[in-house]
């Protein structure tokens, strides 16, 4: 599997299912029902509800054991809402060349056909990759699917989870000199339970655009509650940033390059039972595990650049549009929980 290709655009594709609240959203015309639906889906039961048939099939399904690092992984997803590895932990260090090999490949390819004014979050950072086709006998693809990153999701939200899509960005200085976007604190507001998976393609060093996460504000965490978490239109929104920033000063402030491979996990860790800020400055070929309705910014980038490969997985429940495809023959090699995880129906 390990060969750096580009996706071909010319398999078969198979159809993929949409999520329920996408559908209803849009068959629904007037902004007042639209308001109405989105204020009472946002509650306990109807999340339940449309998450059921994925939360009874990770009953019904027999998953291979769960090894040490993705149990330390999750255990630590559970408590604080982020954790952390190394790419190593998972795969062969020189995979790690595979997939940064990947990225400039398609990084050469974004910047060959986009000339374009950047506007919007364009402003700081190059979406060099994003709708990916799953094929078979591709890196990216072997990469962005990996099982063990599936079944982390799945036991952390307690379901088999839904993939959402991935983006590789290249997050560079931006025109302006404030925070924009998700450079300001936020919460994702298209679900209510997220793992996503960053890699660092590069250094990230202080001035690099260091994710940054507030451990213990993701749904079950202390801080879980905290700032508007339903819009007046019942879609979630950006908090108030200038009451986050009130309660952000007076957290205790953690850089993750000061502390040893033992502190960065578990009960050994600064932010362990303590709500803290964690700056995830930290050498390529880290993999940050977070649940991103925990509230996090990113990519200030004041010198340098960052390049970065994310993976996102949800529940059922999700707002945004899965942005991927799957070709026939990478479907047919995928087992009945991968499948499911892709959205698609059983064969
Ligand atoms: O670029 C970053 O570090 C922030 C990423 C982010 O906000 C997100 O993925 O939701």
């Amino acid at each position: 599997m390990e060969v750096a290709t580009v996706n071909s655009p010319l398999e078969k594709l198979v159809s993929l299912q949409e999520f329920p609240q996408i559908k209803r959203r849009r068959a629904l015309r007037f902004d007042f029902l639209r308001t109405c639906y989105a204020r009472l889906t946002n509650n306990n039961i109807a999340f339940k509800k449309m998450n059921r048939t994925y939360i009874d099939a990770l009953n019904e399904i027999t998953l291979p054991a769960i090894s040490t690092v993705e149990k330390r992984v999750i255990d630590d997803l559970k408590s604080n809402g982020i954790a952390f590895a190394d790419f190593s932990e998972f795969f062969s260090a020189n995979f790690f060349n595979v997939i940064q090999d990947c990225f400039y490949t398609y990084q050469a390819e974004f910047n060959r056909n986009n000339t374009s004014a950047k506007s919007g979050k364009g402003a700081y950072l190059d979406t060099v990759h994003k709708a990916h086709t799953f094929i078979k006998n591709d890196s990216a693809s072997a990469y962005l699917s990996e099982p063990a990153f599936a079944h982390i999701a799945s036991q952390y939200m307690s379901m088999i989870p839904r993939f959402v899509g991935s983006s590789f960005w290249h997050t560079r200085v931006a025109t302006g000199c404030d925070r924009i976007y998700s450079q300001l604190w936020h919460r994702d507001y298209n679900d209510r339970m997220l793992v996503k998976i960053f890699l660092y393609i590069t250094d990230v060093g202080p001035q690099e655009g260091y994710l940054e996460y507030v451990t213990g504000s993701h749904g079950r965490g202390p801080l879980g509650q905290k700032f508007d978490r339903i819009g007046s239109d019942g879609y979630r929104a950006y908090p108030n940033n200038m009451e986050v920033d009130k309660l952000v000063a007076k957290l205790p402030v953690i850089k993750l390059n000061t502390l040893n491979s033992t502190q960065k996990n578990g009960h050994s860790a600064p932010w362990s039972n303590k709500p803290s800020v964690i700056q995830c400055i930290a050498p390529k070929a880290t993999l940050i595990f977070a649940d991103t309705f925990g509230l996090h910014r990113g990519g200030f980038v004041q010198e340098g650049h960052r390049d970065m490969i994310m993976i996102t997985y949800s529940t059922h429940f999700n707002i945004h549009k899965p942005h991927f495809s799957v070709s026939q023959g990478f479907a047919n090699e995928l087992n009945p929980f991968m499948r499911m995880a892709f959205g698609i129906s059983a064969k």
